[in-house]
């Protein structure tokens, strides 16, 4: 079975595309940030990590040898990963760790998503600094669905401790409190020039009259971003990997996780600007990293020692901006390039997704708010992760693992976005997963709470994109609410934010088989069990069902 397979996916790819091999060496790396020098975990010495460029169509085969000093995984960040879901990543979901000293081929095709991806790191917070871009290109002889390009810029927006991130993670898992903030935005892996340290980034160089596409890609762990150019409007054509109808804006809200590809014409006079990102949240002045990062874009025959132009930034909880970007943007619905909106749905649910506060064991220290643990939860079931995969169980039939009753509503009905009392405030712990039908039509109500303290939650399901149909401030009206769905060409992401005490409404069609992660993509969100796992089950077909395991899965 496992050789047939190989087989005819060796013939297919010979036949019209390219296979890529790389190898990723997870290692421990000195890298200076800040003024100051840290041990850090790397791919290949660099941060963010190497660049990978495919076409749609290609294939990868990615060999990760782990000679760090923490277990990891590499996730394909928006990869669909048809009936390859042993290849997807996030650790004791789909996969045992990597453990330190072992090594595992991650191998998987790209089919039909193009232009902007990424990867990253799958269990604790190594993501911080393991993650990379990747370039997807329209297949040989097909182009973009707009102009094409002088030159692409892959611009990674990421997070810095001053410190090793897994070490802040255990932390505050420790202590049931908040995790330390991070303590500057990066640009491409430099914090830039507004910090009290020189930096060494590199500055972008533009041609005057040429367009360019930059691709950008969220990676920070915790954070939403603002990004704007100064003087520069940007035209976006594409969000994770799906199409755009083309969107002009000043002003762009990546979440983490997201990606979005815009335009950019060097139309402006022959000067330095600073490209400038900063946090996007609603949690109170004092909890977060309200410092900005900053790169510069000169144009060729700029005077080299003039001062960069700065751009506005809005304010760091202005919602309304988010709201008006978000609900821009739409699919590009070309003949091309599709919309299959499911009209009709045969799976149906309403998920709460927010936080919470337990009571501390006793004689224990919890630095949560009046001596709680902090905690999070789905439906109000605060996921704990098992020490197997659940892939694994799942394909192998052990029992024990986790249970198939997550709630398709909430199981209490209260006022989500009002003041909640504090009666509710405590989760269940538990391993409770979905399961979906194959080829099932599937809605999904993400229903934020303002329990302990309201956030926009970037919900992400692993295998999927789907459709945002809608969404809206306070509690979702199942009445009401569907009449003002967009069903003819809404957004397509993998990639959600549920606005803050609001809610957001996706779609999908369950034709990808497996056990698929369901998150917040805030990394501290999910170490407090903002997750679950959708289990959609094998269709009939010989080509509706997961193929087997490869033989060097790790083991637990
Ligand atoms: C990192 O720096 C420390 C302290 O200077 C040094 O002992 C260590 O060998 C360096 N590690 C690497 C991988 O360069
Ligand atoms: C978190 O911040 C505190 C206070 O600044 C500091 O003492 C501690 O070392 C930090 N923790 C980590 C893991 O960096
Ligand atoms: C950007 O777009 C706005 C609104 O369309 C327009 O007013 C402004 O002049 C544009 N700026 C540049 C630099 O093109
Ligand atoms: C956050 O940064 C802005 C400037 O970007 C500044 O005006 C404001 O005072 C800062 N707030 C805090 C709490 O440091
Ligand atoms: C370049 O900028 C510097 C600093 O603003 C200024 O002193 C100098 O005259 C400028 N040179 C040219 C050729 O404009
Ligand atoms: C946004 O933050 C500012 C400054 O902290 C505050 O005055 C304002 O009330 C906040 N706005 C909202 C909608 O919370
Ligand atoms: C809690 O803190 C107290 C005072 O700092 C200390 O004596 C005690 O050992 C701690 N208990 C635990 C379980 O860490
Ligand atoms: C902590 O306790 C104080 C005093 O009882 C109360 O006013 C406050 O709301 C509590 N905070 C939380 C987050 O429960
Ligand atoms: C829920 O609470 C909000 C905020 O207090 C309030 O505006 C709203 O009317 C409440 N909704 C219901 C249905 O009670
Ligand atoms: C969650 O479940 C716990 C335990 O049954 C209960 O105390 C709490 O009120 C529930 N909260 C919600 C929001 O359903
Ligand atoms: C699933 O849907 C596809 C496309 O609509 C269809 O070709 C296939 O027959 C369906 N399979 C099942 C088992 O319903
Ligand atoms: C690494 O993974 C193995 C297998 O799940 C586990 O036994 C071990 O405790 C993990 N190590 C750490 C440091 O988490
Ligand atoms: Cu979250």
């Amino acid at each position: 079975m496992v050789l047939l397979f190989t087989f005819i996916f060796l013939f297919d790819s010979l036949a019209w595309a390219d296979l890529h091999t790389h190898t990723f060496v997870l290692e421990s790396t000195n890298v200076t940030r800040l003024c100051n020098t840290y041990n850090i975990i790397t791919v290949n010495g660099q941060l963010p990590g190497p660049t990978l460029h495919v076409r749609n169509g290609d294939t990868l085969h990615v060999t990760v040898y782990n000679r760090a000093k923490h277990n990891a995984t590499i996730h394909w960040h928006g990869v669909r990963q048809i009936r390859t879901g042993w290849a997807d990543g996030p650790g004791y979901i789909r996969q045992c760790p990597i453990q330190p000293g072992e090594e595992f081929t991650y191998t998987f095709t790209i089919i039909g998503q193009e232009v902007t991806l990424w990867w990253h790191a799958h269990v604790s917070w190594l993501r911080a600094t393991v993650h990379g871009a990747m370039v997807i290109l329209p297949k040989d002889g097909s182009s973009y669905p707009f102009t094409q390009p002088y030159a692409e810029i892959p611009i990674v927006l990421g997070e810095w401790w001053n410190s090793d991130p897994v070490e802040v993670e255990e932390e505050a898992k420790l202590s049931g409190g908040l995790p330390n903030v991070s303590d500057a935005f990066t640009i491409n892996g430099q914090p830039g020039d507004l910090y009290n340290c020189l930096s060494s980034g590199t500055d972008f160089s533009f041609d005057s009259g040429k367009t360019y596409l930059l691709r950008i890609v969220n990676a920070a762990d915790n954070n939403h971003l603002f990004l704007k150019i100064a003087s520069h409007n940007l035209t976006v054509v594409a969000v994770d990997a799906s199409y755009t109808k083309p969107y002009r804006t000043d002003i762009l809200i990546l979440s983490s996780g997201q990606t979005t590809d815009v335009l950019l014409i060097a139309n402006q006079a022959q000067a330095k600007y600073y490209m400038a990102a900063k946090e996007y949240t609603t949690i109170p002045e004092g909890n977060f990293d309200n410092t900005t990062t900053t790169v510069i874009l000169s144009y060729v025959g700029s005077n080299a020692s003039a001062t960069p132009i700065c751009p506005e930034l809005p304010i760091y909880n202005d919602t309304a901006t988010v709201t008006t970007f978000t609900r821009s943007l739409r699919s590009l619905a070309s003949e091309e390039h599709p919309v299959n909106v499911p009209q009709s749905i045969s799976d149906s649910s309403i998920i709460t997704v927010g936080l919470g506060l337990r009571p501390c064991e006793i004689g224990g220290n919890c630095s949560g708010p009046n001596n709680t643990r902090l905690a999070a939860s789905m439906n109000n079931v605060s996921f704990v992760l098992p020490d197997i995969a659940i892939l694994q169980a799942y394909y192998f039939g052990i029992n024990g693992i986790f249970t198939t009753d997550f709630p398709s509503n909430p199981p209490v009905v209260y006022n989500y976005t009002g003041d909640v009392p504090k009666t509710l405030w405590a989760p269940i712990s538990g391993r409770k997963v979905k399961v979906i039908d194959y080829n099932a039509t599937v809605q999904v109500v993400f229903q934020g709470t303002n329990i302990f303290q309201a956030d926009d939650h970037p919900m992400h399901i692993h295998g999927y994109d789907f459709y945002i149909v809608g969404d809206g401030f306070g509690n979702y009206d199942n009445e009401k609410d569907p009449g003002s769905f967009n069903l003819v060409d809404p957004p397509q992401r993998n990639t959600v934010r549920v606005p803050v005490n609001g809610w957001a409404a996706i779609r999908f069609k369950a034709d990808n088989p497996g056990a698929w992660f369901v998150h917040c993509h805030f990394d501290d969100h999910v170490t407090w069990g903002l997750d679950t796992v959708f289990i959609v089950k094998n269709g009939p077909g010989a080509l509706e069902s997961l193929i087997p395991p490869p033989p060097d899965l790790p083991k637990c």
